[in-house]
């Protein structure tokens, strides 16, 4: 009967035009690397006062070309008061003075170019710093600067007090209006008091956002990963009669009137202006890839719906983001996910992407809990094994190669506004971010080898001295191991061009195929504590025997163990990459 049902689907799978052109394309650099999202402050530190800088970073560059990632992207590095950690940036066109001067960088850059390792940083559009020359002269009356914000006139309530214009709330709480008595008008923020949004409805914000991509593409850098873009334009509010309307309630219950989820964001986000921005963002990218050939690279931040995130690959000729970041391994599944999640999890970008763009798996970043606390770490070597063999691009949040947890950081020593905007000392944790932005475990000696500083800016995560680099790499079986085998794996056409598809076998397993020109292989993983015998003849053409040919660290089989297809057994949580031959 199965024979019947398949015959179809296959014939349907293997005559489609897609196949063809994907197997004719030839791919860009950025199509077949990993990604490798540093976060500078916590990576390695040169001069011992606690925080990671551009040094320790090229100094550690090895590491990043030893698991097998292409290229870096780097979190903010450029000259900020840090009220965001970079986030809110002061000087756009300096690095900033904790991380290193631009002679560093260049170093940086050339080292990189040197391992063939490309450099993407972390473009901030969406707001500056209350301490930038630009916002000071705003306060001062400077028209042109002035005009790089969003003002608007505070209202009086019947006590006679001045209130905000409305009840635009900051994605860290309260309100996102501050006043300032030099202009007697409040200013936006999105984000924190210290982050005044740009004003994209105003020309001269957006010639200079583009100055600054072309700066640093000049200076060499491949691309960017552009931050809260959805977050760009705000409604234009000539549309209301001059005034910025107040947000609707969102219905949600279970958090309070200051929150930012407590509202509907339809005003303030995802306007379909932004979109056109970002194609014009890739013109400017265009422009100098035409002058050297090589391709530049965008990556989009946003946290919206299927429907809009696909948006930024562009309509038609318009081209966008190469990759719009796809965070549905991050919002979509985690430790109590069934398999079946999984497959939907993974299907959703899939699904909606349009059909000639590479898709991107991302299971970690510095704003979300770390993937082996969310998925649990015995998941750790399965999670890497999706991420780095499903068809597109991966993308490796540091630490992720060898299974780092999150921290614990206590109330007195949290840093993040997030965490201490709520003013919480019991629950902070649940929106702090700093857990996963503790600082990286190279080894078992003092800070985990991070810094020899008394105190390093974000305590050290506990159980370092076993969970580092040096213990993996001298490990017979570790996360890092395995995560350097994925990594030469992916290099094989059958994980470049493969066609997909996948099985939630049972409740617990995970199974996904990728298939070209007669190489045929499978990626089982079983989320659970459970042991199963499984039947991978369920797939298309698989029958008689499968060998192994990677495991997880805590699996009991070896390269070359050979089981029949039709009864594979798998332990608790294991990974498994099989061949069929
Ligand atoms: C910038 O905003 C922060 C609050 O985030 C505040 O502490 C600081 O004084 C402000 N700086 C200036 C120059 O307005
Ligand atoms: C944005 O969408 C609105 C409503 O769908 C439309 O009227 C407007 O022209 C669009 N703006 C742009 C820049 O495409
Ligand atoms: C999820 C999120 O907010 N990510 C980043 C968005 O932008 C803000 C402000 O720049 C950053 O703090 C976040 O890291
Ligand atoms: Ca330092
Ligand atoms: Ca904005």
């Amino acid at each position: 009967m199965r024979a019947i049902i398949i015959l179809p689907l296959f014939i349907i799978l293997s005559s489609g035009k897609v196949i063809k052109q994907n197997q004719e394309k030839e791919l860009e650099w950025w199509e077949t690397t990993i990604f490798y999202q540093i976060y500078p402050r916590s990576f390695a530190d040169s001069d011992n006062d606690g925080i990671g800088d551009l040094n320790g970073i090229t100094s550690k560059l090895e590491h990043v070309k030893e698991i097998g990632a292409g290229a870096i992207w780097l979190s903010p590095i450029f000259q900020s008061p840090m009220y965001d950690f970079g986030y809110d940036i002061a000087d756009f066109y300096a690095i900033h003075d904790e991380y290193g001067t631009m002679e560093d960088f260049e170093a940086l850059l050339e080292k990189a170019n040197e391992l063939d390792l490309k450099v993407i940083l972390d473009l901030v559009p969406n707001h500056s710093s209350n301490e930038s020359v630009w916002f000071q002269e705003a306060l001062k009356g400077n028209e042109k600067y002035y005009n790089y914000f969003v003002w608007e006139d505070g209202v009086i309530d019947e006590n006679g007090n001045m209130q905000p214009p409305n009840n635009w709330k900051s994605q860290f709480r309260g309100s996102a209006w501050e006043y300032r008595e030099e202009v007697e008008k409040y200013y936006l923020h999105q984000f924190v008091i210290g982050q005044p949004d740009l004003n994209y409805r105003n020309p001269d914000v957006v010639d200079e956002m583009k100055n600054i991509i072309r700066f640093w593409l000049n200076k060499g850098v491949a691309g960017f990963r552009v931050d809260a873009v959805n977050h760009l334009f705000e409604v234009d509010k000539d549309r209301f009669d001059g005034k910025y309307p107040d947000e609707p309630l969102s219905g949600r219950l279970d958090v309070d009137q200051d929150s930012y989820d407590y509202y509907s964001h339809i005003y303030t986000k995802d306007q379909n202006e932004t979109y056109y921005m970002v194609y014009e963002w890739r013109d400017v990218l265009q422009e100098i890839s035409a002058q050297d050939g090589l391709e530049r690279v965008m990556m989009t931040e946003v946290y919206a719906t299927i429907q809009n995130v696909v948006k930024y690959f562009g309509e038609g000729e318009r081209k966008g983001a190469q990759m719009p970041f796809n965070f549905n391994l991050i919002t979509d599944a985690d430790s109590s996910s069934s398999a079946a999640d999984m497959k939907r999890a993974i299907d959703k970008f899939l699904t909606y992407k349009p059909v000639d763009k590479m898709a991107n798996w991302v299971a970690g970043n510095h704003d979300n809990s770390r993937m082996a606390s969310r998925y649990g770490p015995s998941l750790v070597d399965g999670i890497n094994m999706i991420v780095l063999l499903l068809p597109g691009v991966a993308v490796t949040y540091m630490g992720e190669e060898i299974g780092m947890v999150d921290g614990e950081v206590s109330w007195e020593d949290t840093v993040d506004p997030s965490g201490c905007n709520t003013n919480d000392p019991i629950n902070y944790y649940k929106s702090s971010r700093d857990p996963e932005r503790t600082p990286f475990h190279w080894n078992a000696g003092k800070n985990a080898g991070f810094s020899t500083a008394e105190k390093t800016w974000l305590p050290v995560a506990q159980g370092y001295e076993t969970l580092n680099v040096e213990v993996q790499k001298a490990a017979e079986k570790s996360h890092l191991k395995v995560y350097q085998a994925l990594a030469d794996l992916r290099r094989d056409d059958v994980f470049r061009f493969g066609r997909y598809d996948s099985l939630a076998l049972n409740k617990d397993v995970f199974v996904f195929t990728r298939w070209y020109q007669g190489e045929h292989y499978l990626v089982v993983v079983n989320m659970r504590d459970n042991e199963y015998t499984l039947d991978l003849t369920y797939f298309e053409n698989i029958d008689g025997d499968v060998t192994v040919i990677l495991s997880s660290t805590q699996s009991p089989k070896e390269e070359g163990d050979r089981y029949p297809a039709f009864a594979v057994p798998v332990v608790g949580f294991e990974g498994l990459v099989l061949r069929h031959f």
